[in-house]
């Protein structure tokens, strides 16, 4: 239980809980998936990131383990109520990725393979709070939690960490995503407790 005694980390607009409203912690790990597990190797990954001018940046596998890697630990908070301390992750800020990415878009749709999609404002993306993760506890990221890799955007609810993640648009316009359009929040901040459109 280590993990759980190591304190404080991230910011959080209350100090003394690390609860979001409504939340419960577990200590399992749940999977949710809206479809089957696509199953990608290494060699055929890629992810693009695509700009708003139609500029595309494409990482292959190799290309991915080439840049700086960071471990971040952070908790992680689902809207069906659970949150889950301490998750420890490894992985390439978002930060890197988009450094040589020229782009005036505020928006950002992201696309999994499996054709899942969620919809992010880009200034949640960087200043250190999102990843591309591809290890778990140290181990390759499992195919259920999204392997081998994932997006991880842990300060919204987790349903904006695209497993499987394939594609980052930059867009001029917002568009929602699958569970957006299915009557989701648009943004999900866990504490403001934005599960669902009106929150
Ligand atoms: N591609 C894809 N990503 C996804 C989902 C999905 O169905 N497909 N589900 C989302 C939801 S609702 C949650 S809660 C988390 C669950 O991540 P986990 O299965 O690793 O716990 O993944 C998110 N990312
Ligand atoms: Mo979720």
């Amino acid at each position: 239980m280590a993990f759980i005694s190591r304190g404080f980390h991230g910011r959080r607009p209350s100090a003394g809980t690390k609860l979001p409203p409504g939340q419960y912690e577990t200590t399992g790990f749940p999977v949710l998936s809206a479809g089957p597990t696509p199953r990608i190797r290494q060699d055929d990954w890629k992810l693009s990131v695509t700009t708003e001018a139609g500029k595309q940046h494409v990482w292959d596998w190799a290309g991915l383990m080439a840049l700086p890697a960071e471990s971040p630990t952070v908790d992680l908070h689902c809207v069906t109520k659970w949150s889950k301390f301490g998750t420890e992750w490894q992985g390439v800020s978002l930060d890197v990725l988009l450094a040589d990415v020229e782009t005036a878009a505020e928006h950002v749709l992201v696309t999994s393979y499996g054709g899942y999609t969620t919809n992010i404002p880009l200034a949640d993306l960087v200043d250190g709070k999102a990843w591309i993760a591809y290890g778990y506890g140290g181990s390759d990221l499992a195919p259920e939690h999204g392997g081998p890799a994932r997006l991880l955007v842990p300060h919204l609810y987790l349903w904006k960490s695209a497993k499987w993640v394939r594609e980052i648009e930059l867009r001029p316009s917002d568009v929602p995503g699958f569970w957006e359009s299915a009557g989701y929040h648009n943004y999900g901040d866990p504490w403001r407790e934005q599960r669902y459109q009106g929150d």
